[in-house]
């Protein structure tokens, strides 16, 4: 009764034959199942004399051993050839064109987004980015506001609850904070996101999105400031010539301060060139950074200065593009969407914008 070897063979041969994980499963349970025939050959071991044991023993584990072996090896090809079957049957052709008509569409704030980026960094700017729930110093106490600053009132800020130091951030400008304390200058960024504050009417949503600029160098100078808004705005608009007024302004962070108007021509709807501007639209808040600002964010002053502006990404997209309901773009309204959307494969670029 110690000749394993018809069994073995037989098992080894049933073994062979399964040809899918269910029929090895089964020969598996036959073999070495509670009733498994190895498994009750293995029990014979309990009731045999020592000398009977000595030598059926090594043969009925070398049985279970050779048995386990084989099931572990069928088993792991079966897996490789399922998986080589599901990769096959789920392959895709990636060279393949997209079929056509494609149905979504990139919203106007996404793509005025993209060309912002595409002009800035021609320009040399990277895009930078940060956290939207912020501390107070890099959203307030860094850029010189104080604690009674009517930007800090509750009704502007929405504030995290149980923390007071936290809030949304109201602007995008402490990403430029949290570059300058990182970073060595010469810093040349924009920040482009998301922001938030505790407003919501006709004209303002609780959220929205800003892009700012951020220069930082040695001897840099309002020319600087102009030449790069100047260059900014004939970009984006596409146009050639333009005529921006530069107007002093007021902002904690900058001094002096600087709003930009655009010439508008009621005409042709668009920024105008000299001679043609009948009417001013304000597009821009910007100005040379406020020594404090600098200091804060532990450079020195004295050696560094630097230029930063701030404008509406919903409020640009709404000028170029037509658009005259802000609460709109939230809505989500596919029509909408269809509508006022571009297309994927409409790439901005510096000398043209996507056509709607
Ligand atoms: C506006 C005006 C502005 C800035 C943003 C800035 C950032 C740093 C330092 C100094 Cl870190 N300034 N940003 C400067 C001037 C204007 O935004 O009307 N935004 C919608």
């Amino acid at each position: 009764m110690t000749d394993t070897s018809q069994l073995q063979a037989d098992l080894l041969a049933q073994i062979a034959a399964a040809d899918t994980p269910d029929a090895l499963e089964a020969v598996r349970v036959a073999a070495m199942g509670k009733q498994g025939q190895v498994t009750q050959l293995l029990k014979t071991l309990g009731g045999m004399s020592p000398e009977d044991r000595a030598v059926a023993g090594p043969a009925f584990n070398g049985l279970r051993e050779a048995i386990t072996a084989a099931l572990a090896a069928k088993k792991a090809a079966l897996d490789e050839a399922a998986l080589n079957a599901k990769l096959a049957a789920e392959k895709q052709d990636m060279t393949l064109p997209v079929s056509l008509p494609a149905t979504g569409t990139i919203h106007p704030i996404s793509q005025v987004m993209d060309e912002l980026a595409g002009i800035f960094a021609d320009l040399g700017f990277a895009v930078a980015s940060g956290p939207e729930i912020e501390d107070d110093w890099h959203n307030f106490t860094a850029l010189n506001i104080p604690e009674s600053h009517p930007a800090r009132a509750m009704h502007d800020t929405f504030y995290i609850d149980g923390q007071p130091n936290m809030v949304l951030r109201t602007h995008t400008s402490p990403v430029q904070i949290r570059t300058m304390v990182g970073q060595k200058p010469p810093i040349r960024i924009i920040a482009p996101g998301r922001v938030y504050r505790s407003d919501s009417d006709a004209t303002h949503t609780p959220m929205f999105h800003q892009i700012e600029g951020l220069v930082i160098d040695k001897g840099i100078t309002l020319a600087h400031l102009r030449w790069t808004l100047e260059t900014f705005i004939k970009a984006f608009f596409e146009v050639d010539d333009v005529v921006l007024r530069f107007r002093p302004s007021y902002f904690p962070f900058t001094e002096p301060s600087v709003e930009v108007d655009v010439g508008y021509s009621a005409k042709t709807g668009k920024p105008a060139g000299q001679g043609q501007v009948d009417k001013w639209l304000e597009v821009l808040g910007s100005g040379m950074v406020h020594p404090r600002v600098i200091a804060a964010c532990g450079l020195d002053p004295n050696e560094w200065q630097g230029f930063a502006f701030g404008t509406g990404v919903d409020r640009l997209a709404m000028l170029k593009y037509g658009l005259t309901d802000l609460r709109a773009f939230f809505d989500g309204d596919i029509k909408w969407l269809k509508h006022n959307g571009f297309s994927a494969f409409d790439l901005p670029s510096i000398s043209a914008g996507a056509t709607p």
